[in-house]
């Protein structure tokens, strides 16, 4: 293998540092910035994330502004989701999709003010496309990234210990729902919110030079809870069903197909991108579907997950779109994009490479008694 050159094109996050003297082993690029991925012992950080606390650098979690008297209407025109209820302090997990309703990113909106929306953007470039389609529709909105950079805490007590920074407001925040707050004069907005279904916090740092004072600030106060280190978790986010965008999905991936489309609402103006698509495909029902995969063999390394063919009878039926170590079933899962034809239950096989393996069609998100 080749070195993986670093160019000043791949910035670091506001904690890099802090995340290297933790002792960081794997960073994946992402929004063109860095994410680390694990700090050399998974089952370790999986047992953090689930039963305490666990902190991440998700800097990479990127925010395009957008600001001016269009910004809620063009907030509206590039998500397939009503947002003519989201109040200030508010925020709502939108499909961002293209004119054929392909989902070309899930992001976070937040709504800071009448006049000024973020989108927290998964790993593709939403700005260039809000600025285009702003100045196309002659929007009066200017599209920027602020100074923004997130630092998860997620666990069943991120909440004592965000709580124990912030106050016991943070305790009453509703998922999504945010609210500023600055400690040791570091200003940042605090939200319910997080790629887990562990509970917890984003810290969305609003001064790139304080990173590592807000790292070791958080490392402090959650000692008492035992926090450390961790990253978005691939077994944790699989057994629990939440989707990666640039992982789960490919050039042709309707909402409908990735159990989205409960954030998809169709009565939407008609000059909202895609909608006229998207109600197409919602008359005639999606192609595929994505059921969970449970699967023999090898254990799956992480960082070297790939879109694998699934056949059934012999014939491909679709792909397993990521695959992983289960601590909670003890079974290899994963996640399939396959043809509505098949069922919950159906058996199939996995053509990883070489080897082919069976797995069996399951519900998301992953259940142990259904092994
Ligand atoms: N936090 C922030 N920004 C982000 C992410 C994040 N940007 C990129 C990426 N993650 C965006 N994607 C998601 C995907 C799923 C969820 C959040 C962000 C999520 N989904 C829950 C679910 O699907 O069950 C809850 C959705 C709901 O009920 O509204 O949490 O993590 N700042």
């Amino acid at each position: 293998m080749p070195e993986l050159a670093i160019h000043t094109s791949l910035r670091p996050s506001p904690y890099y540092a802090a995340t290297i003297a933790e002792g960081a082993v794997a960073m994946h690029p992402y929004n063109r910035m860095m994410i680390p991925l694990g700090y050399g012992d998974p089952e370790a950080e999986y047992r953090r994330l689930v039963e305490g606390v666990s902190m991440w650098d998700v800097g990479a979690e990127r925010q395009v502004q957008l600001m001016g008297p269009d910004a809620a209407r063009l907030a509206q025109v590039l998500c397939a989701r009503d947002l003519s209820e989201i109040v200030v302090g508010q925020g709502k997990y939108v499909a961002v999709c293209d004119h054929a309703g392909t989902i070309i990113n899930d992001p976070i909106v937040l709504k800071l003010a009448d006049d000024c929306f973020w989108l927290s953007v998964a790993d593709s470039d939403v700005g260039l496309w809000a600025r285009c389609v702003a100045a196309e529709r002659g929007m009066k909105v200017e599209v920027s990234e602020p100074d923004v950079s997130p630092l998860a805490v997620q666990g069943p007590s991120a909440e004592d210990v965000v709580a124990s920074i912030f106050g016991d407001w943070v305790r009453e925040l509703r998922y999504f729902w945010f609210g500023d707050a600055e400690v040791d004069g570091i200003p940042l907005k605090v939200a319910r919110s997080g790629w887990s279904k562990q509970g917890g916090f984003e810290l969305y740092l609003m001064d790139q030079s304080r990173g590592v004072d807000l790292w070791n600030l958080v490392k402090e106060a959650g000692r008492p809870w035992g926090i450390g280190p961790g990253a978005p978790n691939a077994s944790e986010r699989i057994e629990n069903g939440l989707l990666s965008w640039a992982g789960d999905c490919d050039a042709a991936t309707n909402p409908f197909e990735v159990r989205l489309g409960r954030f998809v609402n169709l009565d939407v103006a008609d000059d909202v991108i895609g909608i006229q698509a998207l109600r197409r495909i919602a008359a005639t029902g999606p192609a595929r579907h994505q059921p969970g995969i449970v699967l023999d063999g090898e254990e799956p390394r992480p960082g070297h997950e790939a879109w694998f063919d699934v056949t059934r009878d012999g014939v491909k039926v679709g792909s397993m779109t990521n695959g992983t170590w289960s601590y909670k079933l003890e079974r290899n899962i994963g996640f399939g994009l396959i043809s509505v034809e098949c069922q919950i239950g159906d058996a199939v096989v996995i053509n990883r490479g070489e080897e082919k393996v069976s797995g069996v069609l399951t519900d998301i998100p992953f259940r142990r008694e259904d092994q």
